[in-house]
């Protein structure tokens, strides 16, 4: 396994590339900097009205209103009507999985930087501005690791299981990951557009697998981690058990291509 570098707990874990080397399919380098009216913040959402009014507002507060907002939307609640109240753009869609959904919204926006969240309240939309600092600084993907600080609202059977994907991802990439499930990461658009993305529920380990298996420049940042407001839309099991034959087919995959 190669070695990982921490500074201040932030980890690069490219995939081999030098920092500033062209991956597959990414762009050289530019020295523009990307501010909030560059960004757009996606999410899949699902019944979320008890904690759809907090995320907005907490966007709009931490980016002076200047982010886009893109929800994909498969609701019987009030949350689509709250999503507009708050400004937001809302793609309906037929309920279909957490995949299918954040897969129509990371590729919704025309702006050169997303940034994924769930809609339940657990990400900290306060450490937008060191994802898009980290995004300026070159990195291709920041991914929010929630297990660094302990992640003390996860329920216990859920933290086993991340600390166990990471391994088994670890393990098979050869480089060392600690939190392949996260809701919160940044992209540079041109990543997302680059990539064909197969899985469902193991969406968000493939959308950290592929780009680092491929030699993009990715980082994992340190986050905090609230518990959940509304109810959980993934089942434990049936859901882990989906999450950890993804990570086995996608490295599987970036392998054999
Ligand atoms: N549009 C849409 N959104 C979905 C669907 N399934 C889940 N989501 C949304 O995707 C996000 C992630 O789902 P969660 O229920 O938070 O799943 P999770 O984070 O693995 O589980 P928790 O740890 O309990 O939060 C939430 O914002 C959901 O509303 C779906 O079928 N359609
Ligand atoms: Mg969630």
């Amino acid at each position: 396994m190669s070695d990982t570098v921490g500074t201040d707990g932030d980890i690069p874990v490219g995939g081999g590339a030098e920092r500033g080397a062209t991956a597959e399919g990414r762009s050289e380098q530019s020295s523009e900097r990307y501010t909030f009216e560059d960004l757009s913040v996606v999410m899949g959402t699902y019944n979320e009205a008890e904690a759809i009014g907090t995320v907005l507002s907490d966007i709009e507060t931490v980016t002076d209103g200047k982010a886009e907002v893109v929800c994909v939307d498969s609701s019987s609640d009030r949350t689509p009507e709250i999503a507009r109240e708050h400004g937001a753009r809302v793609i309906e869609q037929e309920p279909q999985g957490y995949g299918v959904a954040v897969r129509e919204a990371i590729l919704a926006p025309d702006r050169p930087v997303v940034v994924t969240t769930d809609c339940d309240d657990t990400y900290p939309m306060e450490q937008l501005p060191e994802f898009l600092e980290l995004i300026n600084e070159g990195y291709d993907v920041v991914s929010g690791d929630r297990l660094y600080h302990g992640a003390e609202a996860m329920p216990a059977f859920n933290r086993l299981g991340n600390h166990l994907f990471a391994l088994v991802a670890s393990v098979m990439m050869g480089t060392r990951v600690h939190d392949t499930t996260t809701g919160m990461r940044a992209y540079r658009q041109e990543v997302l557009e680059s990539i064909e993305w197969t899985e469902n529920t193991g969406l968000s380990a493939e959308l950290l697998i592929r780009p680092l298996m491929r030699g993009y420049e990715v980082r994992e940042h340190p986050i905090d981690y609230r518990e959940r407001a509304g109810e959980s839309k993934l089942d434990p099991i049936e859901g882990g058990y989906a999450i950890a034959k993804s990570i086995v087919t996608v490295c599987l995959d970036e392998r054999l291509r």
